[in-house]
């Protein structure tokens, strides 16, 4: 059984303490323990494993990279229902390989970090977190992109008597049923939630849909596996990994178009007007949902359902900028007001501002939200900060991915993360860091290369930038370039110490 948290006076000294017990965080536990890491615990501030998986439970959640590459590759399942998984189906997954792998005796749920510091003394982070306290070699981060609710800035938006909701804490004790209901937000779980709400609603409820800008929507190819293809899957070696792997080659054959030739990226509108054009004949509303930047700007949907539910006579697409929120209604620029009993926003996460940054204090007496605040995120290939030893955050600045699956990226780091402690261990290491030169080297290529993206040049505005405009978000190229970068440790960009204190052996299996 899972650890329950409690709190506790001494700090529990582990090696490694892991943060998220999501992809990321699961990943990390499962590749210590068969490194023979065995010295860690995972902590979370969820009930369970799953992350974003476990949490975002909203009407029509799915994935939409296909599963066949949205899941390990350690952990290859054979019973995908469809070529996109469902929300429920992705979290089981996770939950079984986090069994099979027998780590879960190691997670703490229920608990957050509060505060984490570095102790150059101990060579260790101090944590506080929710359930007592660590004091831990390394602090290994799955803390998630995606993860911290934003919530818009709306006048009047806290004097809403209905229910309010964030599309990323779904009340399900709320009935829709018959409901007027607005969503604000048009992304990609607006995306796929709006279509069955307009079902939930039902003829004698209303959905509004508030629209600030429009995305390019491609259609959905989904279909089931049939019984078959499961069985073959199991049963016949290499099919599946073959399966995958043309699933990888299919979806890297797109990173060009984004990172280096946006204008092939026409081709992709063109798909998306069609997908219009089947769904919508009113020259009104298509000419609403038609964005005006070049298609991958902003992270390019899918759906069969998006615009034959906007198209739906108890569905309003609602363009005019929102002014305020009353009591019961949304009142537009315009003047108008429209009455509402349930409001869901759909206006997406903390991304180039990690909430975790805040609570993370290191070697100089500065937090990560400090430093990055001074200049925008980064890290050395993603991972590693400067002034900031032993830390690993994974899915960091510049990981993230707007043609593939993000498990790949996950794998690739952890591989990294692995191969440092093994090093760290094998040289009798107390503390590594990259260098600042190091660091800034890598900022400087990986900025240069996001010059001529689609993210740079695409003319729209999105969460991949930051403050100063900078994209410190996505990684602009191949996802096999990342991993060859990270596929060994690299002392020589470290400042390293020596261990000023012993590591107990016995940690090691
Ligand atoms: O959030 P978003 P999301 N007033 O930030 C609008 C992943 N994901 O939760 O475009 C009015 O994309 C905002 O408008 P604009 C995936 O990586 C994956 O939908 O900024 N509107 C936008 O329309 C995804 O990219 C899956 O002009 C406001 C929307 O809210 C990421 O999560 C499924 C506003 C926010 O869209 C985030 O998606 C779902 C305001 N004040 C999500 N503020 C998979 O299938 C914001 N908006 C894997």
């Amino acid at each position: 059984m899972p650890k329950k948290s409690r709190p506790s006076p001494e700090p529990i000294l582990v090696d490694h303490l892991v943060v998220g017990a999501g992809f990321a965080g699961l990943a990390a536990a499962i590749k210590l323990q068969e490194a023979g890491e065995r010295d860690f615990v995972v902590i979370e501030k969820d009930s369970d494993v799953g992350g974003t998986w476990h949490i975002n439970t909203y009407p029509g959640a799915e994935c939409d990279v296909p599963s066949q590459l949205y899941s390990y590759s350690f952990a290859l399942n054979p019973d995908w229902s469809k070529v996109y998984s469902p929300q429920q189906e992705i979290w089981e997954y996770t939950r079984k390989v986090a069994e099979d792998a027998q780590v879960l005796d190691r997670f703490v749920f229920d608990t957050a970090v509060l505060d984490a510091r570095w102790d150059a003394s101990a060579q260790r982070w101090q944590v506080s977190t929710t359930g007592g306290q660590y004091a831990a070699r390394t602090i290994i981060s799955g803390s998630g992109g995606l993860s911290e609710p934003r919530l818009p800035e709306i006048d009047g938006i806290d004097g809403f008597q209905g229910e309010i909701f964030h599309s990323a804490r779904w009340n399900h004790d709320v009935d829709l049923a018959g409901k007027r209901v607005a969503v604000i937000g048009t992304g990609a779980s607006a995306v796929q939630l709006v279509p069955e709400l307009q079902k939930i609603v039902g003829h004698l409820g209303h959905v509004d849909v508030y629209q600030r800008t429009p995305n390019w929507i491609i259609p959905r190819n989904e279909r089931r596996f049939t019984a078959l293809e499961k069985a073959a899957f199991r049963r016949v070696p290499g099919l599946q990994r073959a399966a995958r792997a043309a699933v990888y080659a299919q979806l890297e054959g797109r990173a060009p178009a984004f990172t280096r030739f946006p204008q092939l990226l026409q081709v992709v509108e063109r798909q998306c007007r069609k997908n219009i054009a089947k769904a919508i004949s009113d020259p009104e509303l298509v000419a609403k949902v038609t964005p005006d930047y070049r298609a991958g700007c902003k992270r390019i949907l899918i759906s069969n359902a998006w615009y034959p539910a906007l198209a739906a006579d108890n569905v309003d697409l609602v363009t005019d900028p929102i002014a305020k929120v009353t009591g019961n209604a949304v009142v537009t620029a315009d003047g108008q007001e429209r009455e509402i009993d349930v409001l869901v926003v759909a206006t997406g996460f903390y991304v180039t501002e990690p909430p975790i940054a805040q609570h993370i204090t290191g070697r100089e007496g500065r937090t990560l939200a400090d430093v990055w605040g001074e200049a925008g995120m980064a890290a050395y290939k993603g991972t590693t900060m400067h002034g900031f030893p032993n830390l690993f955050q994974l899915v960091g600045p510049n990981t993230a991915l707007g043609h593939s699956s993000m498990i790949f990226i996950i794998e690739s780091q952890v591989r990294y993360v692995v191969e440092a402690a093994r090093a760290m261990r094998r040289e009798g290491l107390g503390a590594i860091e990259p260098t600042a030169e190091a660091q800034a080297a890598w900022t400087a290529e990986v900025q240069e290369r996001m010059k001529p993206t689609v993210w740079t040049t695409g003319g729209c505005a999105s969460w991949y930038l930051d403050k100063f405009g900078n994209n410190t978000t996505l990684w602009p190229g191949q996802t096999f370039t990342f991993r060859r970068h990270l596929s060994k440790f690299d002392a020589e960009a470290y400042d390293v110490a020596a261990l000023s204190t012993p590591v107990a052996e016995e940690a090691l299996a």
